[in-house]
C-alpha cells in the first residue's frame, strides 16, 4: 500500500493561526450534512463509472474497486457552515489513479462528480489530479458510516466540503464546466476555504 500522510501540511495544530482558514472554528465531533436520504448500498448493482471525454470508459464493480491500489491521506475538513475537523485519516483510491486508467482526452478540462440521487459536484480536472484527493471508503481506521457516504465518498481537502460528494457513483469528464448541486443553489463555484469562497 502506498502512503501519503499529508507531508506538506504543518505539524503544529494551533487554531487561529494558518492551520485554520478565515471564519472557521474547530470541531471535534463530525456533523452530518446532506440533502435527501441516506441511500441503500447493494453490492450487486453498485458500480463506479468514469465516462465522458476519456479514451477508456471505466465501469468498476465494488469487488474490482477493492482490488485497486490504495492510499492513505491525512487531511482537514472545512465546511462552508464554518466548522473544521482536523486530521482526518482517509483510506481509499486516489482519484488520479482512476483518471490515469481512463485516460482523459485532451479536450477534457472539468469533472462532474456523480453521486446517488442525482447529486453532483463540479471541479476542474486538475483539482482531481491532486495527490491528496481520493475516493475514500474508510475514515480514522473504520469503514465509512452510512451517513458519511458509505460505501464511497470523494474527499477534496483543498475545497469546502460540499465538493466532497458522498455516495459517489462516478466521474464525468467534460470540456465545459457545469455547476453542481450546491453550485446552482448559490454556493461558490471554486470553493477555496483559504479565500473564503463561500457563495456568489
Ligand atoms: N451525495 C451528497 N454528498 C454530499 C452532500 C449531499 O447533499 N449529497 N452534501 C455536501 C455537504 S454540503 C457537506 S458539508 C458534506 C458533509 O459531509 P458529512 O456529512 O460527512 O460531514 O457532504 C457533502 N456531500
Ligand atoms: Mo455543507
Amino acid at each position: 500500500m502506498s502512503r501519503w500522510w499529508g507531508a506538506k501540511r504543518k505539524e503544529v495544530v494551533a487554531p487561529g493561526t494558518d492551520r485554520l482558514p478565515p471564519g472557521q472554528r474547530v470541531t471535534r465531533d463530525w456533523p452530518v450534512l446532506h440533502a435527501g436520504n441516506i441511500p441503500r448500498f447493494s453490492e450487486a448493482t453498485w458500480d463506479f463509472r468514469v465516462f465522458g471525454l476519456v479514451e477508456i470508459p471505466l465501469r468498476i464493480t465494488w469487488r474490482e474497486f477493492q482490488a485497486l491500489p490504495r492510499v492513505q491521506v491525512v487531511s482537514d475538513i472545512h465546511c462552508v457552515t464554518s466548522w473544521s475537523r482536523l486530521d482526518n485519516r482517509w483510506e481509499g483510491v486516489a482519484s488520479r489513479e482512476l483518471l490515469h486508467r481512463a485516460r482523459a482526452k485532451p479536450e477534457a478540462r472539468f469533472v462532474i462528480v456523480h453521486a446517488e440521487q442525482g447529486y453532483t459536484a463540479n471541479l476542474p480536472l486538475e483539482a482531481l489530479l491532486d495527490e491528496d484527493v481520493l475516493f475514500a471508503d474508510a475514515h480514522d481506521g473504520k469503514p465509512l458510516a452510512p451517513e458519511h457516504g458509505f460505501p464511497l465518498r470523494l474527499v477534496v481537502p483543498k475545497r469546502y466540503f460540499w465538493k466532497s460528494a458522498k455516495w459517489v457513483r462516478g466521474m464525468e469528464l467534460t470540456a465545459e464546466d457545469r455547476p453542481g448541486f450546491w453550485e446552482v443553489r448559490g454556493y461558490n463555484n471554486n470553493a477555496d476555504p483559504w479565500r473564503a469562497e463561500r457563495y456568489w
